[in-house]
């Protein structure tokens, strides 16, 4: 899936990725339209999972009806996958951000407020059937994709599935 392009980048820096951390932000933005953007969330961090509650006011200062964008990114840690669950979050494997995109009309002067509610799971890479577990089946599942270009089973992400992949499996392989 490719993911939206940016309009107007208001990524919040502060992101930490040991334990369980809250973090809280307050930004604000005009876009490309100059219609100012305020947004506040917090965001819950863990190593199994990311979610986000918060609130955007759009206000419009023209008497036009605009469709305004507003994108906001939280960085996946290496090894790990997102699940996505909501249709208006993207996962960019290049930069591995998490890119969740809100639209909404802006009508003259009033402000819109947008409430904004997500989460998605995280999974090491290899678990590439997402059961929670790297085992043989995603062994055998990277395996049968052997020498493919690209694809879930290309966790490095470099164009082909070889032993590179193969060894980031077995890092990742659950000995219990
Ligand atoms: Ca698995
Ligand atoms: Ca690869």
């Amino acid at each position: 899936m490719d993911c939206p392009a940016i309009v107007q980048n208001m990524d919040v820096a502060v992101v930490q990725w040991e334990g369980v951390d809250h973090i809280t932000a307050t930004t604000s933005a005009e876009n490309q339209d100059s219609r100012l953007i305020q947004a506040t969330y917090v965001q819950l961090v863990s190593n199994s999972s990311i979610s986000t509650e918060g609130s955007v006011v759009y206000s419009g200062v023209g008497p036009f009806i605009r469709q305004m964008r507003y994108l906001q990114s939280v960085q996946v840690p290496l090894g790990k996958v997102p699940r996505i669950f909501d249709e208006g979050l993207c996962f960019d494997p290049r930069t591995r951000k998490i890119i969740a995109t809100y639209e909404a009309l802006v009508i003259g002067e009033r402000p819109v407020e947008l409430g904004i509610s997500w989460s998605v799971d995280l999974f090491w890479s290899s678990d590439l059937n997402q059961d929670g577990i790297v085992d043989g089946s995603d062994l055998g599942s990277l395996m049968s994709s052997w020498g493919s270009a690209g694809g879930p089973a290309d966790l490095n992400t470099d164009g082909i599935v070889d032993g590179n992949d193969l060894g980031i499996l077995l890092m990742q392989f659950d000995n219990s």
